[in-house]
């Protein structure tokens, strides 16, 4: 079994639990009444208990089988909680059927504390997360016996009537035991603390001299000077299907799309016209020098209304990129504050450069119920010669993963997140799931016949490509078996790999935390949230081995900032090629293992891409040692990262 579906279906079964011991309870109670049947206490009960019994049977079988780093704490919880509350329970009622005497007393009290433990073992299920610490599993311990004790004392005192207090007690003693649990690991470290901790620490005083995010900037201007001026605004959008949006734009929907040649300087103004959030730029995928990342609160302040911010970076790396506002961008990114930035080889025929060349960007991006290729709602036609190169730049500007077709001819996976992927084979009826924030650079020979490019679920738009004269029906998304990155292009070398300076492991999850001073379900990475998720801390030249494990049932496309990462394992396969990714698609369940080379100083990032999850905590901090930041969370900028 998937070990998604062993955490999915072991919460189930641990509320049902509780909820059994629940009703074991309830029948007890109701069944001390002079008016209840007289099979309720006997019968009920009994019939309850041993439910829970086969209940946390079933909880054993299945923790059991799921590999422990992914079930440890789910055992820890179900050890310490679950199984003495349902021994404790089924003891109860098997000294009640000795004749009566003082054992039967003992069922209330028995009772109250099977029900409280077994659903202090479900509330553990939602809170404890990896890595499971004893502290939190102590106080769930303890909440239960304090319930326990204010039920017994009810019927002690002979409040047969009031035996509602004994639910009620276990009740707020378990909710007041999980929200000092989330509330514990809520606030595990300071905010912004980007002093060298673990293996640094004691060559820490062996490091460079402290700098300032705002010192780590590109070389002088280098190629030609490519300038941009970027207006972000508000602006009602008519799409090409007749339907209005209010949408954030940076000019237009999407934003201009920003081309440069490799060797060249990209300089671009970002002016705010009327975004009252604030905005900035960020340059999703490349690796720019630190001060230009446009993350505010790290790199820089937001930029208000009526404000400007200057980025300039060398045109270093050629391939598919974007940008977009990182200043409350769960809210202001989907609404339209995103654009294409493109950056051709400079050896390379271009459509400009060259006959029978065609080079098409098409940002993807879902706003107000339609889906956007490009700027094209309704389906988008281009007509190209048969034998014509193609290069279809695919980027998915959306939270989720999105799943395409591109029926019509055989094509190959040129780029992965912008980084060439030598040797990949032809593909025919292959699906391609591409990650919130990532990369495909498809290639293609136009045939005689159309190209349909399609979304799966989405009801309208997608691109065709049709020889000139051709029909070109509307396209369809067309089902066929997924990419899989682990076996796609051509061997690398692993002895290319170097060894690791460092390893780390990031464990997602989703679990009651406070987030802003209030508790929510929220997105964990080890068990905290942003910004209590200790920095990962590195130097210059650092080879980190990073090991990436999703216990959630989302779909989480964790994005390092200003690196891509080598990826060596998906879900426990070995990577065939030399992938470079910046957005990785860690479905729930699967562990990626990548190796990330520390080679651009600065303090960075590290976020889920569904900017809903980064908001709610699944976001942490890189920081290179020495490296400090002026900004900050807050403050007069209002600066808000996600
Ligand atoms: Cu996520």
């Amino acid at each position: 079994m998937a070990p998604s579906a062993i955490l999915g279906i072991d919460l189930i079964v641990a509320a049902v639990c509780a909820a059994v011991w629940i009703a074991a309870l309830a029948a007890h109670l109701i069944g001390a009444r002079a008016t209840a049947p007289g099979w309720l206490p006997a019968w009920g009960c009994t019939a309850a208990a041993a439910g829970g019994f086969l209940l946390a049977a079933a909880r054993a079988a299945l923790l059991a089988g799921g590999p422990p780093a992914l079930v440890g704490d789910r055992l820890l919880g179900f050890l310490a909680l679950t199984v003495p509350g349902a021994v404790i329970g089924a003891g109860g009622l098997a000294l009640a059927r000795r004749p009566r005497g003082v054992a039967r007393s003992i069922v209330p009290g028995a009772l109250t504390a099977a029900a409280a433990m077994t659903t202090a073992g479900f509330v553990a299920v939602l809170t404890l997360g990896t890595p499971a610490g004893w502290l939190p599993l102590a106080v769930l311990a303890v909440l239960p016996v304090v319930g326990t004790a204010c039920g017994s004392l009810a019927f002690s005192r002979g409040w047969p009537h009031r035996a509602t207090i004994a639910v009620e007690a276990l009740g707020v003693a378990v909710l007041a035991g999980s929200l000092a649990v989330s509330w514990m690991d809520s606030r595990a470290e300071p905010p912004s603390s980007f002093t060298a901790t673990g293996h640094h620490a004691a060559t820490a005083a062996a490091a460079t001299a402290p700098r300032s995010v705002e010192t780590l900037r590109g070389p002088a201007p280098t190629g030609r000077l490519r300038e941009f001026t970027l207006h972000a605004r508000t602006q009602r959008v008519t799409l090409d299907d007749g339907t209005s949006v209010d949408a954030l734009t940076f000019g237009s929907l999407p934003g201009p799309e920003l081309r440069a040649t490799q060797g060249d300087t990209i300089r671009v103004t970002l002016v705010n016209d009327d975004v009252a959030d604030g905005v900035t730029l960020h340059w999703h995928g490349y690796d720019v020098p630190n001060a230009m990342d446009g993350v505010p609160g790290v790199t820089q302040d937001a930029v208000r209304p009526g404000q400007s911010f200057t980025y300039e970076f060398p045109a270093a790396q050629a391939g598919t990129y974007w940008y977009h506002t990182h200043q409350n961008a769960s809210v202001d990114e989907p609404k339209g504050l995103y654009g294409a930035l493109v950056v051709i080889p400079a050896d390379v025929p271009t459509a400009e450069s060259a006959a029978g060349v065609a080079d098409l960007t098409v940002p993807i991006h879902t706003i107000g119920g339609a889906t956007l290729f490009g700027p094209h709602a309704q389906p988008w036609t281009e007509l190209l010669p048969p034998g014509t190169a193609v290069r279809l730049r695919i980027i998915n500007t959306d939270q989720i993963t999105q799943r395409l077709s591109l029926a019509g001819a055989s094509f190959r996976v040129a780029a992965v997140d912008g980084a060439d992927l030598a040797g990949g084979a032809e593909l025919t009826g292959t699906v391609l799931p591409l990650a919130g924030g990532g990369r495909y650079d498809v290639v293609l020979t136009m045939p005689d016949h159309p190209v349909q490019l399609a979304l799966d679920g989405a009801r309208s738009g997608g691109l065709t490509l049709a020889p000139p004269g051709s029909p070109s029906p509307a396209p369809r998304f067309a089902p066929g078996p997924e990419l899989d990155l682990a076996t796609y292009g051509a061997p690398a070398a692993t002895a290319a790999v170097p060894p690791a300076d460092l390893a780390v492991t990031y464990t997602l999850d989703h679990l009651i935390r406070f987030v802003d001073g209030i508790p929510r379900f929220a997105y964990t990475v080890n068990g905290a949230v942003y910004p209590n998720i200790p920095p990962l801390v590195v130097r210059e030249g650092d080879h980190v081995l990073m090991t990436i494990v999703n216990r959630s049932d989302d779909i989480h496309p964790m994005h390092p900032h200003g690196h891509h990462v080598r990826v060596l394992s998906i879900d426990g396969q070995p990577v065939v090629a030399d992938l470079r990714m910046d957005s990785l698609e860690v479905r729930p369940g699967h562990v990626w293992t990548v190796m990330l080379t520390a080679d651009n100083p600065g303090i960075w990032m590290d976020h889920c891409h569904n900017l809903a999850h980064a908001r709610d905590g699944m976001m942490f901090h890189l920081a290179y040692d020495g490296v400090t930041s002026p900004f900050g969370h807050g403050g007069a900028f209002a600066n808000r990262p996600e």
